[in-house]
């Protein structure tokens, strides 16, 4: 490829691995890694921000859903770094094409290239930023990256439909584009493709043992390794963060107001009818670990306040002031017998980091809604 600078000689790019073939191979990698995260991202978004005639409709199970959803979103989002580093790099000369602006149809084109670049490097770096729970941005996060996903789909649907023909030349090995070119290039490439493949790997392997236990002992990023934290378990948010003290917990008591309101002491909760679950806390940051969780059923103590067979309610903490203070519990997660306002953890008393005296813990649901240090339930 050559570009012509206004003033001083021509600069030729060698062809090889800055051509449509390379750029394409990646970039439908890269476009499935950023399907896989839109998918999952809307998913994730629907289960915390639910749509009043969604709310009681979610489901509950399989209980370990959104362990796989977010730790692939958060996995694919990892992937795509290098991915997109790559992508950059294989399509880069085509920024120096001159003249910039051609038509009316390039002026568009490339307007979809820069939004789509923008889009998705902002989506990737706030992701991952997020993953290592630093916020260095004056916005929230949740709802900026939550709308860029959709600016980063638009841009890239926009891209594969204005790139069609060559995509379509270059999609596979037996396509026509690929035969014109020339057979010394074969090599390069399948070397660049490696190098991309070993980084995809390399950071995928370090990485993902924050939600795939198995794999922990490579994840190279301690502080948020699910093995960190009291009781086997990391924390996000602590109750000297959250200003809940052991002051404010002497004299607690769980309220729950419905039909039937009524209060209960910590000694009276351990009284009731206890269970034993298995679950999965499934933290939106990509950390997920399996623990045993011992207490009572939310729609056993929902139905001692009068609550019917379609019972939800609002959960609310302890906490003075946080974006998870008081959380919503659709009918499909309140009714589940494995959803408990839990006492134990691992088989000790919940550590007050981990929401002493009582949390919640349901099925299927992002960790944010494991709402810790709960004060009352309110049936609705
Ligand atoms: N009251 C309250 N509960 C909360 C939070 C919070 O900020 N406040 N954080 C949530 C988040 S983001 C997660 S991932 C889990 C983490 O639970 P853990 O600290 O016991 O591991 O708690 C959830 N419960
Ligand atoms: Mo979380």
């Amino acid at each position: 490829m050559r570009f012509t600078p206004p003033s001083g000689p021509p600069i030729t790019f060698r062809a090889r691995l800055h051509d449509a073939r390379t750029a394409t191979v990646i970039g439908r990698l890269l476009g499935l890694a950023v399907l896989v995260c839109f998918a999952t991202g809307v998913l994730s978004h629907c289960l915390q921000h639910p749509p009043a005639w969604l709310a009681d409709r979610l489901p509950s199970r399989p209980y370990w859903g959104y362990r796989l959803t977010q730790g692939l979103h958060v996995a694919a989002g990892t992937a795509a770094v290098p991915l997109l580093l790559a992508k950059l790099w294989a399509v880069y000369p085509r920024l120096f094409a001159w003249p910039p602006v051609r038509s009316v149809r390039h002026a568009l084109e490339r307007l979809s290239v820069a939004v789509l670049v923008a889009a998705g490097t902002f989506e990737l770096f706030t992701g991952l930023l997020n993953t290592v729970q630093w916020y260095p941005w004056p916005f929230p996060f949740v709802p900026v990256h939550y709308a860029v996903a959709w600016l980063l789909l638009g841009a890239m649907l926009l891209h594969v439909a204005v790139q069609w023909p060559a995509i379509r030349g270059h999609f596979t090995r037996r396509s026509p584009g690929t035969l014109a070119l020339p057979e010394a290039d074969g090599p390069d490439r399948r070397q660049l493709l490696a190098a991309v493949a070993a980084g995809v790997g390399v950071v995928t392997l370090t990485t993902v043992g924050q939600s795939v236990t198995a794999l922990g002992p490579l994840e190279l990023f301690g502080p948020r390794s699910p093995a960190h934290g009291p009781q086997g378990l990391p924390v996000n948010r602590t109750a000297a963060a959250a200003r809940v003290t052991g002051a404010a917990l002497a004299d607690w008591r769980l309220t729950v107001t419905g039909p039937r309101p009524y209060s209960l002491t910590l000694e009276e909760l351990r009284a009731l009818p206890q269970h034993e679950v298995a679950l999965p806390l499934a933290c939106l940051e990509g950390w997920s670990k399996s623990a045993r969780w011992t207490g009572v059923r939310v729609r056993d103590l929902l139905e001692r306040a009068g609550g019917g067979p379609g019972a939800r309610c609002r959960v609310v903490s302890l906490e003075v002031a946080g974006a998870y203070r008081v959380t919503e519990m659709g009918r499909g997660y309140a009714q589940d017998p494995l959803s408990l306002l839990a006492l134990r953890l691992n088989g000790e008393v919940l550590s007050l980091d981990h929401g002493y005296p009582a949390r919640i813990i349901a099925p299927n649901r992002p960790g944010v809604l494991q709402t810790k240090w709960v004060g009352r339930l309110e049936v609705a």
